[in-house]
């Protein structure tokens, strides 16, 4: 019983986090945001959007391409150039993020359907560390 309070407040905690992953909402679906390697200034990081019907919480692989735009909000510029990722088995995994300096990012998210549908962009923010950076 106490190792499942311990893990039930560290599963809380973790998604109180500021680096947790997220939820984006897409029209009927919805997708989960992890980190497989973490944003840090100048370099690449790697994500992962797990994608799911919003009403039945199934795994599910829309039939759409993927596309990602990064921006800094407060800064009034962009990231990389826009980056698409296809969906494989409900999975689509984006490795070019790069993160050219701390501070906030805006990260859009955004569904292009085969039969030409865009649903999108939703979006999420992620504050990345200052450190080492000399802000423009
Ligand atoms: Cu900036």
């Amino acid at each position: 019983m106490k190792t499942l309070l311990s893990l039930m407040l560290f599963a809380i905690g973790f998604n109180a986090s500021a680096h947790s992953p997220v939820m984006v909402s897409l029209g009927e679906v919805e997708a989960t945001v992890a980190f497989l390697k973490p944003p840090k200034v100048g370099d690449y990081a790697t994500m992962r959007l797990t994608f799911e019907d919003a009403s039945s919480r199934q795994l599910v692989t829309p039939d759409a391409a993927v596309y990602v735009k990064m921006t800094m909000p407060d800064h009034g510029h962009d990231g990389v150039p826009v980056e698409r990722a296809s969906i494989t088995n409900g999975v689509a995994v984006f490795d070019d993020m790069y993160f050219m300096m701390g501070g906030l990012w805006e990260i859009q998210v955004s569904l292009e359907y085969k039969d030409g549908r865009v649903v999108g962009p939703a979006s999420f923010h992620y504050q990345l560390d200052q450190s080492g950076h000399h802000h423009h």
